[in-house]
């Protein structure tokens, strides 16, 4: 039995290196056969050898940190948690105490692109309202 990965095949801009992924098997399956043993390259009864390629990869994760100051109001962190984090009153309150004693603490875990966003969005309101707060993001 022969088996060809179609949604490649109908691809109109396939080249050869792709089409180095169209799975040969002769039929016994496991998801389609001649298991990677962790060099890229399965391997089947026929002898054929078979390229795999993980279509997806896990995304690099950051943290939003916020900083300790003496001058930011407490009531004016717990506020900026709740609005551009989601937290209630209670988590905001509790995260919030944790970066006054210990200088710094986690906000939230994110893609490099949302994490940016919220540093942005975080400095930006803590200057409009003349708040010296600082917010960074550090890779996971
Ligand atoms: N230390 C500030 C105060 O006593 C409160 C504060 C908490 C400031 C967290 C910034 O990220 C911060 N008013």
């Amino acid at each position: 039995m022969l088996y060809i990965d179609w949604m490649n095949y109908r691809d109109e801009k396939i080249d050869f290196e792709n089409a180095m992924h169209w799975v040969l098997s002769d039929g016994d399956d496991e998801r389609f056969d001649g298991g990677d043993n962790g060099d890229g390259f399965g391997e089947d009864e026929t002898n054929i050898l078979l390229k795999t390629r993980p279509k997806t990869k896990k995304p690099d994760l950051y943290k939003v940190l916020l900083l300790n100051d003496d001058y930011t109001p407490m009531e004016f962190v717990i506020h900026i948690l709740e609005r551009f984090f989601s937290k209630n009153k209670q988590e905001a309150t509790d995260i919030m105490m944790h970066v006054h004693r210990r200088g710094v603490g986690i906000c939230g875990i994110f893609t490099f692109e949302i994490a940016e966003t919220k540093v942005v969005q975080i400095m930006d309101f803590a200057r409009a309202n003349e708040q010296p707060l600082q917010c960074i993001m550090e890779k996971e």
